[in-house]
């Protein structure tokens, strides 16, 4: 089903960063919306839980050269 996921992200410092990691999340198959913040350094991903979990969104950033962990 849809779900949400609260992602702490290291290593962005400019809006072009948030940009990358945002077109990254949004070209995963199963995420229907996703939104980056550089100042708090939070994005915010909804996604189809049958096509995608939380891990794989968080290797998928991590790929791409940045950090991530999910913010509890
Ligand atoms: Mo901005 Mo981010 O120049 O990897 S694109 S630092």
């Amino acid at each position: 089903g849809t779900m949400t996921g609260q992602f702490r992200i290291g290593g962005m410092t400019c809006a072009a960063c948030v940009n990358s990691v945002e077109g990254i999340l949004r070209n995963l198959p199963g995420v229907t919306r996703a939104v980056v913040a550089l100042a708090t350094s939070l994005g915010e991903v909804e996604y189809d839980s049958n096509q995608i979990n939380k891990t794989e969104i968080i290797t998928a950033i991590e790929d791409a050269g940045f950090e991530a962990k999910l913010n509890l």
